[in-house]
């Protein structure tokens, strides 16, 4: 099933000059990018964002963390998506995250843990209504979608 998901490269990740290294992970795996966008993200998308942390002991700092400073927001398309992401970003607590996944690769703390994916495809399509108008998401093709799909039909 071909899904679209939501990817934030949080503050840490633009500090860090590590844009263009995470973003190059899943153009590689063959995600193809269909938003892309630096946004300075106000405490109401924030709060938004992660309102289902809202009770959670560590959610004003998260809503402080998240504002404070341009993050990357990425709709990437492709199949199974949703899932293929959240395995490429590796677990929340970047101590139980794998080798070869963004968190397991570069990242060492839970507050600082580089990047956000959506983690159901429900949650995807809220997550990118939250983040994206619908002109900015863009359906396209690509030379390279017939190496790297399964041809329609299969
Ligand atoms: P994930 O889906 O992997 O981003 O993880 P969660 O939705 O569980 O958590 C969202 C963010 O909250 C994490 F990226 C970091 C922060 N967090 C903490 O700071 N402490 C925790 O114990 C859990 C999450």
């Amino acid at each position: 099933m071909i899904e679209r998901t939501l990817v934030l490269i949080k503050p840490d990740g633009v500090q860090r000059l590590l844009v263009g290294r995470i973003v190059a992970r899943y153009e590689e795996r063959g995600l193809k990018i269909v938003g892309l966008k630096l946004v300075r993200v106000d405490r109401d998308l924030a709060e938004r964002h992660y309102a289902v942390h809202r009770d959670k002991p560590f959610f004003a700092g998260l809503v402080e963390f998240i504002t404070s400073g341009p993050l990357v927001a990425l709709a990437l398309e492709g199949p199974e998506a949703v899932a293929v992401v959240r395995a490429m970003n590796g677990a929340t607590r970047p101590h139980q995250a794998d080798p070869g996944t963004v968190r397991g690769d570069l990242a060492l703390e839970t507050a600082q843990n580089l990047v956000h994916a959506s983690d159901s495809p429900e949650t995807a399509e809220a997550e990118l209504g939250l983040w994206f108008r619908p002109d900015e998401l863009l359906s396209y093709e690509r030379e390279i979608d017939r190496w790297v799909l399964a041809p329609p039909g299969s």
